[in-house]
């Protein structure tokens, strides 16, 4: 197979300045920030469903782009010529990894053991082209929320047929995701949940995703699948209520069903922003808990109830983003592009300048969050925020000498406490824009 994308060059960086359209202007793989490459903080991973295969099918409109890559759609030929338009891109653009679902890669039969078989083709086809190459697999999934069978769920569907075939998806995503070197494996729970409670139990529904995952463990372990597994939240959508809500929902279950040791979370911004929270306080949440994994890199649109899959373009979300992952210690995954062209954005061009936009971005805000930490008055007024627990009664609080009379009879001898300090925000908002733009 011979070059697809012919009129487009390796994208090199330029600089703010350049206008080259098909160059970068922020992203710097060598450029060293906080004493690490660009590259290092920033492992971009191209999405195979959104990039190879969405082409602008909505709900009132078919495709908008031709994502034939010169062979019939639906063919194992197609799948093949995924395969090389994906490689030239990621090579193009220098980007390191990517991340697929089982029937990204190849269409799906009628009969599983049909599928699986085409898996094998092209997994072997795929390997092929990594050798030779950096490029290696950020993530696997299974897709368990296409398929009509899995109208009811996957690992909470009423039907245990249909469980199996759950099961069965898994098993071979894991299979695939080990084949690939991936550094780690997601669910996200398309259809786990529930429409009605007229028809559903939900706990008995929680436990056996439970069960599942436990399955997934002990099968991925067993074949040398060395990785996090990440469950990616998302509150609703394809379901009305889907049970992994957001971060902290998501933690609660992989806690309640002793899944901590194998699970991370994979944190999306605009499931986080469906959620009711901003990108950054399910980042937070994750991190404090020792569980931020990976990234889906993308931007809602908070005018839409929906999950627009935008390509991230706003800085100051991309900047709070890359201070809560230098805060958490960096990613044990990478920040995967879920992210899709506008339907209008139907050209090869188009496909490249998304991408530039993303990573763009993502340099800008790596480079914003280094000057705000670096600024050092913002985290400094966090500390000095919390100080009264630094000495007096508030150290006591904090060592666990103090019980709740000692509290009482402070409070007693204070009579009135002074007012607690303000809040600054302002003034911290400021120091932001001061950062940004001086
Ligand atoms: C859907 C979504 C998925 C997951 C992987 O909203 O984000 O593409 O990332 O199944
Ligand atoms: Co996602």
């Amino acid at each position: 197979m011979g070059e697809i994308f012919k009129n487009i060059p390796v994208i090199p960086f330029e600089g703010p300045g350049s206008s080259n359209d098909l160059a970068f202007k922020f992203y710097d793989p060598d450029r060293m920030i906080l004493g690490r490459k660009m590259s290092e903080h920033l492992p971009f991973a191209m999405a195979w469903w959104h990039n190879l295969g969405a082409a602008g099918t909505d709900m009132f409109g078919r495709d908008t782009a031709d994502k034939s890559f010169g062979a019939k759609k639906g063919t194992m030929e197609h799948a093949k010529a995924k395969v090389d338009a994906g490689f030239e891109f990621m090579k193009k653009l220098g980007i390191k990894l990517f991340c697929f679902h089982d029937v990204d890669l190849v269409p799906e039969a009628d009969d599983i053991n049909e599928t699986n078989r085409r898996l094998d083709e092209i997994s072997d086809y795929i390997l092929e082209k990594m050798k030779g190459t950096d490029i290696r697999c950020l993530w696997g999934t299974a897709n368990m929320f296409s398929n009509p069978r899995f109208m009811n769920g996957a690992g909470s569907t009423n039907s245990a047929d249909v469980y199996c075939f759950a099961a069965a998806q898994i098993k071979k995503a894991l299979e695939l995701t080990v084949k690939f070197g991936g550094r780690g494996y997601v669910f996200w729970g398309g259809r786990e949940g529930y429409e009605t409670l007229l028809n559903t139990d939900v706990k008995f529904e929680q436990e056996n995703i439970a069960r599942l995952m436990h399955m997934a463990v002990e099968y991925g372990r067993s074949i040398g699948f060395k990785g996090d597994f990440y469950i990616e939240p998302k509150p609703k959508e394809p379901m009305k209520h889907q049970y992994d809500f957001d971060a902290a929902t998501t933690i609660g279950f992989i806690r309640q069903y002793g899944l901590e040791k194998d699970f991370k979370l994979n944190i999306e911004a605009n499931h986080a922003t469906l959620a009711g929270h901003t990108f950054r306080h399910d980042l937070r949440i994750a991190a404090m808990n020792g569980m931020l994994g990976s990234i889906d890199a993308n931007q809602g649109d908070y005018l839409l109830g929906w999950d627009t899959d935008e390509f991230p373009f706003d800085v100051y979300e991309a900047t709070w983003c890359m201070y809560e992952v230098i805060k958490g210690g960096g990613l044990t995954g990478g920040f995967n592009f879920d992210a899709k062209s506008r339907r209008p954005s139907y050209t090869y061009e188009d496909m490249f300048e998304s991408y530039i936009l993303g990573m763009d971005t993502f340099a800008l805000g790596l480079i914003k969050a280094a000057a705000i930490i670096e600024d050092g008055r913002i985290d400094s007024f966090i500390r000095e925020r919390y100080a009264s627990y630094e000495s007096g009664i508030g150290k006591k609080i904090v060592s666990g000498e103090a019980d709740l009379e000692m509290l009482a009879a402070h409070a007693a001898e204070l009579g009135r406490p002074e007012l607690p300090g303000s809040g600054k925000q302002e003034k911290l908002e400021s120091i932001v824009n001061q950062v940004f733009f001086s």
